[in-house]
């Protein structure tokens, strides 16, 4: 029985350990990808977002054919906004922030229908869904504890934003001493340059924050895995 394999990932291969490892899907939520949402409300490209969609899916339904933990997150906050720090939602001098009236209820709220998973990747039940107020997912959640109770040592990593909440808590996981592997097709920016620039900041010096690879390669290694048990 094969414990760990090798797949090819950058700045060199990753050690996958499958029963030490879960998928954490950053917010796929609503309001970032889909036509019509909040993000597209901003005027962003959400064609760029939309190309994750695919590849997590195929993702997800092999990393759950294979009985391994998955993690969803989203961003947003209490209905009463007392987890709001001021300075978000003034940030940016929108005539529309996160609180109001926006396209799919109210943006980033907890319970609108903006702020929940996309159907494509929904969660099914067993897989835990965090609610983070920040951009990092360990920031204000009990995501390191849950992930402590099941002996997580290895994160795959995927969502969106590329250069936003999927890099902000890949630095949070960084220095709790996880190891992170990031999809690069599994992510997406509105902007395709902060999305290069983002994989390229994890994975430079040595693997600085973690390593890059795709979802094709993590398939492959699961399915040699899978043939092993
Ligand atoms: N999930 C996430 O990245 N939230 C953001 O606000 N991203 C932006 O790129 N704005």
């Amino acid at each position: 029985m094969t414990t760990a394999i090798d797949l090819a990932a950058e700045p060199y291969e990753f050690t996958l350990a499958p029963k030490h490892c879960a998928l954490l899907i950053i917010d796929m939520q609503r309001d970032f990808p889909e036509p019509g949402g909040f993000g597209e409300m901003l005027g962003n490209d959400v064609s760029q977002l939309r190309r994750t969609i695919d590849p997590n899916r195929r993702l997800l339904e092999a990393w759950r054919a294979a009985g391994l933990t998955v993690l969803h997150t989203r961003e947003g906050h209490r209905p009463d906004l007392a987890d709001l720090p001021p300075v978000k939602k003034i940030r940016g001098r929108s005539a529309t922030s996160i609180g109001d009236s926006g396209p799919m209820g109210r943006i980033l709220v907890r319970g609108e229908a903006g702020h929940d998973i996309i159907a494509e990747l929904y969660p099914e039940p067993g897989e835990p869904v965090i609610d983070k107020p920040g951009k990092g997912a360990f920031h204000a959640t009990d995501l390191h504890a849950i992930l402590q109770h099941r002996d997580v040592k290895q994160l795959v990593v995927t969502g969106v934003t590329t250069e936003v909440c999927v890099n902000t808590t890949v630095r949070e996981a960084n220095d709790r001493g996880y190891d992170c592997l990031v999809l690069e097709d599994c992510c997406g920016s509105y902007f395709p340059e902060f999305h290069a620039m983002g994989l390229k900041m994890i994975k430079a010096q040595g693997g600085i924050f973690g390593w890059v690879s795709s979802s094709e390669s993590v398939i492959k290694a699961l399915a040699a895995w899978r043939s092993t048990q």
